[in-house]
């Protein structure tokens, strides 16, 4: 009767797991090609940095070069001009046609896929949220009131955020932003996470060169963006499964 049970405890916690991420966008199902059409607006769009940027390439588009998930994912490429300084690009979801102003956890980690080609200069990456107190469900539409706070960045430059240096090229990895225990650094906002509903918006995305004077052009893929479990709830709960499958062989 106890083996049961405990088989079936097992079984219930490996099986909850996986399903327990929430998928933001896995861009399958929009037409190729589209451009700024989905979630994320072309990196041109944000009037905080289309200064720093050459009107061409200017992409945010739903395309099949490269996919984690299914045949599709986003290709973004841009250019900066040359001689800028504290450069940086803000690909922002600012009331896109297609799942704009996502809605993230404040507690839980977002999960993304970057593919970067070899030709991409070292960049860095930075999670910009926005402290609308959004009441609705995780993807839904958040708003676009309130300040934004950079996420994953421990100071910046001019506004350019120091995030998580990407170097590895020419395959997928996973970046995660660990929204709970992430340095944060203040864009519009005071630099202190704050929400009232324990969530926000994913208002962009933002990179900046690793080396300011390299213009590019940057080219790289975005796929599976998601909420996704506290990797230390995992552990917790792998090792009280472990704990109790030892706990039944020494009883046994
Ligand atoms: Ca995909
Ligand atoms: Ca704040």
């Amino acid at each position: 009767m106890r083996r049961w049970y405990l088989f079936f405890a097992t079984a219930l916690a490996l099986c909850a797991v996986p399903t327990f991420a929430q998928l933001l966008t896995d861009f399958e199902g929009y037409t190729l090609g589209a451009n700024g059409q989905v979630m994320f607006r072309t990196p041109t769009f944000s009037g905080s940095t289309s200064g720093f940027l050459e009107t061409s390439p200017n992409l945010s588009q739903v395309n099949n070069e490269q996919a984690l998930s299914g045949t599709q994912s986003l290709k973004v490429s841009f250019q900066f001009k040359a001689n800028q300084t504290n450069p940086w690009v803000s690909l922002t979801t600012f009331n896109t046609a297609n799942l704009p102003n996502p809605i993230i956890s404040a507690t839980l980690p977002l999960s993304l896929w970057v593919y970067v080609p070899t030709s991409t200069p070292d960049f860095r990456l930075t999670l910009g949220v926005r402290e609308t107190n959004p009441a609705g469900n995780i993807g839904e539409n958040g708003g676009t009131s309130g300040a934004i706070e950079f996420v994953g960045a421990p100071t910046k430059s001019g506004n350019a955020p120091a995030g998580k240096l990407i170097t590895t090229k020419n395959q997928w990895v996973q970046v995660i932003f660990d929204i709970p225990n992430e340095p944060v650094v203040g864009f519009t906002g005071n630099g202190v996470l704050e929400t009232t509903t324990g969530k926000f918006v994913l208002e962009c995305l933002a990179i900046t060169p690793a080396n300011s004077s390299v213009v590019g052009p940057y080219t790289l893929y975005l796929d599976d963006l998601a909420v996704v479990p506290e990797p230390a709830t995992l552990s917790i709960l792998g090792l009280g499964v472990a704990g109790l499958l030892l706990r039944r062989r020494r009883s046994g």
